[in-house]
């Protein structure tokens, strides 16, 4: 499995993978999309350094040299994060980008296809795409859900962010059979806000129980995701009523330049990234690391598990 010619994984991550040790995968949009420089590399070196703080090894994902990159090495985490021309891949890019050798930063879609190449059970990131508000004119859902119906990766997010129509993914998650869990509380989280206003399907309140939960789904070959939905710390909170402005803001602009597709969720973060004075950017790094760890600390119970009972 982990032999394929479109597959380059770092030698650290190949030795933990054949070991039995915890692995993490991380997703590079997040860096060449997701953030402003230099807040964008100083996160995903620090997001990796807590992967490692907390007892597994982080893998970032992207696509370099027309293949598939499983680890990156800080030079290849600070060219996605540096150079104009990197691509949004998804799903469909895929083939495009490795043809045609063009560096590419992965999606949670592509981010969790790419981890299942290699076994690699647990991602963490910031946040998920979606349904799109106004998706029953536009039709905008993203790939991110498609591919969590049907690849075995469990996605620790801050919940859903409400650039999104959160109710319209809790349910589409719902319809494509994938569980939605919150850790720790009860309300479903709404990425800058520890709430919103959906409660969350499930809770569970410790890695243990989540890792049993992931455990129990995949033996009984219920192929696909979990969504873990990890609150973003209090002291980063922002409230939803003081988000809620922004994003219209950003989705009536977003409208007014015929903003669609690929561009969109891009656009949107941007927009909102750039009117809120950096308060957001804050919350959405501290949010970030928090799931980092939040996905090592799955990541050991996944494995401890894993090694006491055959899956
Ligand atoms: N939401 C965020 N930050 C992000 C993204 C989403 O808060 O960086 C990125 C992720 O890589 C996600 C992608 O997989 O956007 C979804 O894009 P689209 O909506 O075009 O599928
Ligand atoms: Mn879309």
């Amino acid at each position: 499995m982990i032999e394929h010619p479109l597959l380059n994984i770092h030698q650290e991550v190949l030795s933990a993978i054949e070991n039995g040790h915890p692995v993490v995968a991380l997703e590079s949009t997040i860096i060449s999309h997701g953030m402003p420089w230099p807040q964008n590399v100083d996160t995903a070196l620090s997001v990796e350094k807590i992967v490692r703080e907390n007892g597994a090894i982080p893998a970032t994902i992207a696509i370099l040299d027309g293949q598939c990159q499983i680890g990156l090495t800080t030079e290849q985490i600070n060219t996605l994060g540096t150079v104009k021309d990197v691509w949004k891949v998804s799903l469909r890019d895929m083939p495009f980008v490795i043809s045609q050798r063009i560096p590419g930063a992965t999606t949670v879609a592509a981010t969790m296809r790419i981890a299942s190449m290699a076994g690699i059970k647990i991602f963490a990131t910031g946040g998920i795409g979606g349904v799109h508000r106004g998706a029953e004119h536009s039709m905008d859902i993203s790939t991110d859900l498609t591919e969590m119906s049907q690849t075995s990766v469990a996605v620790i997010s801050a919940g859903v962010k409400s650039i999104l129509d959160i109710g319209l993914t809790l349910e589409y998650l719902e319809t494509m059979g994938i569980p939605v869990v919150t850790w720790g509380q009860d309300a479903f989280p709404s990425f800058y806000s520890r709430e919103s206003n959906f409660p969350s399907p499930l809770r569970l309140n410790n890695a243990d129980a989540i890792a049993a939960l992931l455990h129990a789904k995949w033996r009984l070959g219920l192929n696909g995701s979990v969504l873990i939905a990890n609150p973003v710390p209090s002291d980063w909170e922002i409230p939803a009523e003081t988000m809620e402005a922004h994003i219209l803001d950003a989705i009536k602009a977003a409208d007014l330049n015929r903003v669609s597709g690929k561009e969109l969720t891009p656009y949107l973060l941007k927009y909102i990234s750039e009117h809120t004075r950096g308060e957001s950017l804050e919350a959405n790094i501290a949010l970030i690391r928090h799931n980092a760890k939040a996905g090592a600390e799955l990541a050991v119970a996944f494995q401890r598990l894993s090694r006491n009972a055959s899956i």
